[in-house]
């Protein structure tokens, strides 16, 4: 690389030093001049840059911040991340597939040790990563059936190919999708009422807690030997997929959360963000359904690509998993509105409460269509 040439937007939200961001870029094994970096998407967790390079036959580069406060392990996601990428892109190679490159994330090596991922600038305790920016690819915050076919066959696929690494992961947030411990959490925050707010939630907390006992049901079925922990991506929004510019899916993305857990949580979390009628946040809670041509289309995807490794109890607590995760998101968003908001972004005070609120809404629609769901799941299963 001859010399960084950087020309900074105007980043709002973030107060890094430009010269810093360029510092941080050098630290990368990266290829060609760097001519411009720019805030990138919407997570609510990392900071992410895109950064583009200057010569027409060099990558451009994502940048991102790790949020070593979330991710408090940062050594075990990024060896989480690179051996799942490296086992999907051996998977890859030896099925003879085209364009890897746009089918799997790579992460860039350091200068001074290319087999290290990240980089820890001491002097602002932050960590670094930067992976190749796929060209040509879209993100979307919908989906319709078809994409959603696409991707029940996308996240089935990132499970089956996982089911064989030989890896031993570990949980980069430890009980990230456990039940018990989120309930735990939440009964923290009311004893500690740390702003005051656990008044105004009664009606919410009603809805949590008569419901607490059912939805424990994973954490109960694995201690019985029943169901099994896998390697699962836990945090399969929509947003986390990248499509090609005819909207075929091309990648698995936001590797951050690939840990072992249930089944449930790639396909309740996918539903939880793909069928609903609204956003997450959306405040008029009559928008918020439980769309069943999504839900179906996304099912078919699915057992079409993990029924070869599922098991008839992962398969037949499909219905459940999809009620699991909009409650367990409601219970997130509530303890966090009671703490005070020390987890997610929020961009207005009541931000958190109306999150839950939504989710509870869409819990709701999901339990009126579970018989029908259960049918569907079995039809499937030619049952
Ligand atoms: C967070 O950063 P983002 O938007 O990908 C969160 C998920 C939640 C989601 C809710 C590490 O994901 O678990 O489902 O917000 N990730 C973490 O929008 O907590
Ligand atoms: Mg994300």
């Amino acid at each position: 690389m001859v010399g960084i040439r950087v020309i900074f937007f105007n980043f709002v939200e973030n107060l890094i030093p430009m010269d810093n961001l360029q510092k941080i870029i050098e630290k990368f094994d990266i290829q060609g001049t760097v001519s411009q970096v720019k805030p990138l998407g919407n997570g609510l967790i990392n900071d992410t840059y895109v950064v583009r390079t200057a010569e027409v036959d060099a990558p451009d580069y994502v940048l991102q911040r790790i949020n070593h406060h979330i991710f408090t392990d940062v050594e075990t996601l990024q060896t989480n991340i690179q051996a799942v990428t490296e086992h999907i892109r051996k998977k890859l190679t030896e099925a003879g597939a085209d364009d890897i490159d746009r089918k799997v994330l790579t992460f860039v090596g350091l200068r001074e040790r290319s087999d290290k991922t990240y980089f820890y600038d001491e002097e602002n305790d932050a960590y670094w990563r930067i992976m190749v920016f796929i060209p040509e690819a879209q993100t979307f915050e919908a989906v319709t059936p078809d994409s959603s076919r696409d991707a029940g066959r996308a996240f089935g696929r990132f499970q089956a190919d996982l089911v064989d690494i030989n890896k031993e992961l570990k949980e980069s947030i430890p009980d990230f999708h456990n039940m018990e411990f989120r309930l735990k959490q939440l009964n923290e925050a009311i004893e500690n009422d740390a702003v005051g707010r656990v008044k105004e939630v009664q009606p919410e907390l009603k809805e949590i807690f008569e419901r607490a006992e059912e939805m424990v049901k994973a954490e109960r079925l694995h201690r019985e030997g029943k169901l099994p922990k896998r390697i699962c991506h836990c945090d399969t929004k929509v947003n986390n997929m990248m499509f090609d510019k005819d909207g075929k899916v091309l990648c698995v993305i936001d590797l951050d959360t690939v840990m072992p857990s249930y089944i449930f949580s790639d396909y309740g979390d996918f539903l939880r963000t793909g069928a609903s009628t609204a956003a997450e946040d959306d405040p008029d809670l009559s928008k918020v359904e439980f769309n069943m041509d999504i839900f179906r289309a996304f099912t078919e995807g699915y057992l079409e690509s993990a029924g070869e490794f599922l098991l008839p109890i992962e398969v037949e607590n499909l219905p459940y998993a999809a009620a699991l995760f909009p409650y367990m998101q409601a219970v997130r968003f509530l303890a966090d509105y009671i703490n005070g908001d020390t987890y997610y972004k929020i961009k207005y005070p009541e931000h958190n409460l109306v999150r839950t609120r939504n989710q509870i809404k869409l819990l709701h629609s999901i339990e009126e269509h579970t018989p029908e769901m259960g049918e569907f799941i079995a039809s499937k299963l030619g049952k």
